[in-house]
């Protein structure tokens, strides 16, 4: 399926496929390193209404065309365009701005996201990758937040979320510095689950997708919801929280389905419901 999004008098900012319940959403502006306009914003945004409410979509995968970056960020160029025509400067936040909410406040979104990462993660391109459930990257990734040199912030939750998945000390060092961070490095402090080379990246994330789609779809959205609502409380509060799709997992026809199919000697059939 193609990008319903396409606004047909121009190109789209955004590539939205979906095939085998994989929703594949591709950053497309590759001669400007994928950088982050406002229209790539509006279309991420009706993307990822589009990934949470399609019940065929059980994973998305979020990468940047071309071979040279995932995403360099905010585009810097448009972004000194509106500043000289008197638009506010931007801080923490998108609210009220296109696409919001942004993957990167999308806090309810279900389904797990993977960030197919090669060559640049920069400024609000890392931010999108670690707002995603996984990062699988190339050997030639290269991470780093350079809004300190910009006179910016890291205001798509990079600085909330590095120092939340890194050592404070260490992710201190990368916000402060704005210094980069290769692949290497990312495997070492545990910020992505795995680094490949360039030519077996395709077949990595398949993998992932694979076991991703082979998972119960109700048990992968009540474990995506309880892990990340409950990551700061108290354990007595994550163990008498609410969560909305654990309700629904724990009355589905699919826990009936997996335990019997065990039973049973033969592979579930997942109905999703
Ligand atoms: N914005 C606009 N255009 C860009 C950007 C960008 N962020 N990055 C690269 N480009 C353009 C270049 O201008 C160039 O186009 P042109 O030839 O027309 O001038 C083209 O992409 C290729 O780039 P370069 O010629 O610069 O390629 P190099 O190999 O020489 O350098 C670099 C590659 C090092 C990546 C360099 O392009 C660079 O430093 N880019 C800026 C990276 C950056 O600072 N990003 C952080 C931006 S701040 C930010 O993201 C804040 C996030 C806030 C929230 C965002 C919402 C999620």
């Amino acid at each position: 399926m193609t990008n319903p999004f396409t606004d047909p008098a121009g190109r789209a900012r955004v590539r939205y496929e979906k095939k085998d319940h994989v929703a594949y959403v591709t950053l497309d502006r590759p001669e400007v390193l994928n950088a982050l306009d406002l229209r790539t914003h509006e279309e991420l945004g009706a993307v990822w209404d589009d990934v949470e409410a399609d019940d065929g979509v059980r994973v998305a995968v979020l990468t940047g065309a071309g071979d040279r970056a995932f995403s360099a960020g905010q585009d810097l160029k448009e972004r000194a365009r509106l500043t000289e025509q008197g638009a506010a400067p931007t801080t923490f936040g998108s609210r009220g701005r296109p696409g919001w909410p942004r993957l990167t406040e999308r806090f309810t979104l279900s389904k797990p996201v993977i960030a197919r990462v090669h060559g640049y993660a920069l400024g609000g391109g890392f931010e999108l990758a670690l707002a995603c459930d996984l990062i699988i990257a190339s050997e030639e990734a290269v991470f780093a937040l350079p809004e300190v040199t910009l006179g910016l912030v890291p205001g798509a939750g990079g600085a909330f979320r590095l120092a939340r998945q890194l050592p404070l000390k260490t992710a201190m060092g990368y916000l402060l510095t704005g210094r980069r961070m290769t692949a290497a490095t990312a495997l070492r402090f545990g910020l992505v689950n795995e680094v490949v080379p360039y030519s077996g990246l395709d077949r990595c994330v398949a993998e992932w997708t694979d076991d991703l789609v082979r998972s119960a779809p109700l048990s992968v959205r009540a474990i995506k919801e309880s892990v990340l609502r409950s990551v700061d409380m108290p354990l007595e509060e994550a163990f008498s929280s609410r969560y909305v799709w654990e309700e629904r997992r724990r009355c589905s026809r699919d826990a009936v389905e997996g335990v019997r199919a065990f039973t049973d000697k033969r592979d579930p059939v997942w109905t999703g419901d």
